[in-house]
């Protein structure tokens, strides 16, 4: 007889991950941080670092335009997980594939989608990413590879699947990325997927952001394990755990994988340990967390800490930075301007881009 027995409940989150991390500094970078540092350089991380402060400020300048109902419908924020969509999505390339959750909105700017699309996306026009119809569920683009924006819980999973069937029929040494919460864990799709993705060696990188809610539902409350990277051996696949409040770990956790499956694919399980700071969307206030909690994690604030390393490393001064934050704030400011002036879809469009053709 063989038995496995059952790991136990509480797994330890890897150093760093938000409850009680260090913060970056140049004195304690691990080799891996410190050669994405040398291989990133001063410039690509600046940008790196502009990208996350643009996610946040165009969250912020999105909350007040709910506010002035400018914006309508649902709104979910990614503020707090920045570090997870730019670090990864900045270590794969323009033709690889991208789908994620309603969740969206970081993960199409960290792709390089102009503010001014999203933005107009968010009010309802015309010139948005998906025309206007979609809103903040369904950032959609073709021309970025972002293939949604999705609003089931899970339904991402196997489209972000045949992406990856499409780049291993086609030879095209691509990989598709498919972001997931940690309640979608659940779902009997990611199951599907994952043993499909692992049958067939597609090149499929599934990345759980694990926020620790569900809603308003706590993890602990709603998955029978804490460390999610559990579920890979299931699959007969590879699963790893990264600090998701850390950039330079988010893009080196990508960078190898995706360097090793170009040739020879395979699948890939990434838990990355993550905070979102607002409610599960707009009109959730959140009262099922502590104060302490959110506090705790803004201590690890990804912005923050690249911030201060870069500050520390001399390659972004007080006056650079604050010059940075002003040039991105007036972006977003364009990008409202530019959704103002933008039309309405014609009624006619009602029942337009629904197939393709
Ligand atoms: C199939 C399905 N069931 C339920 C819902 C309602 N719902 C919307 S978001 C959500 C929670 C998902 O949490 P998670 O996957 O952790 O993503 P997060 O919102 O934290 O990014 C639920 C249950 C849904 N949209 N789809
Ligand atoms: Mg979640």
């Amino acid at each position: 007889m063989v038995s496995v027995a059952a790991p136990s409940r509480k797994k330890q989150a890897p150093k760093g991950a938000g409850e009680g991390g260090n913060a970056l500094s140049r004195a304690t970078l691990t080799p891996r941080q410190q050669q994405a540092l040398d291989e990133l350089g001063k410039d690509r991380l600046v940008q790196m670092h502009r990208r996350m402060f643009l996610v946040r400020s165009f969250e912020q300048r999105c909350e007040q335009m709910y506010q002035q109902r400018k914006i309508g419908g649902f709104l979910h924020l990614y503020m707090g997980e920045e570090a997870v969509g730019v670090g990864m999505l900045s270590a794969i390339e323009p033709d690889d594939y991208v789908t994620t959750s309603y969740r969206d909105h970081g993960i199409a700017l960290a792709r390089g989608i102009p503010p001014a699309l999203l933005m107009a996306e968010l009010f309802g026009r015309v010139t948005g990413v998906s025309r206007g119809k979609g809103g903040s569920m369904h950032f959609y683009s073709k021309q970025f590879n972002l293939l949604g924006g999705h609003g089931i819980v899970g339904g991402q999973v196997p489209v972000g699947l045949g992406a990856a069937f499409t780049a291993k029929y086609l030879s095209s040494g691509n990989v598709s990325l498919v972001f997931l919460g940690d309640g979608a864990v659940q779902q009997g799709t990611f199951h599907e997927s994952l043993n499909i993705a692992a049958l067939w060696r597609l090149p499929a990188i599934f990345v759980i952001e694990n926020n620790q809610y569900g809603m308003g539902t706590a993890i602990d409350r709603a998955s029978a394990v804490d460390d999610f990277t559990l579920k890979a051996p299931g699959y007969n696949m590879e699963g790893v755990c990264v600090d998701g409040m850390n950039l330079l770990d988010c893009y080196a956790v990508i960078k190898d994988a995706v360097a090793r499956r170009r040739d020879e694919p395979s699948p890939l399980l990434i838990e990355a340990k993550t905070y979102r700071y607002r409610g599960h969307s707009i009109s959730d206030p959140a009262t099922y967390r502590t104060k302490d909690e959110i506090q705790r994690y803004q201590k690890v604030d990804p912005i923050q800490q690249m911030k201060g390393l870069l500050a520390e490393l001399g390659w972004l001064g007080e006056a650079a930075a604050k010059a940075l934050e002003k040039e991105v704030r007036d972006e977003v400011i364009d990008a409202v301007n530019f959704s103002d002036q933008s039309d309405e879809p014609d009624p006619s469009e009602r029942t337009m881009h629904i197939f393709a053709e």
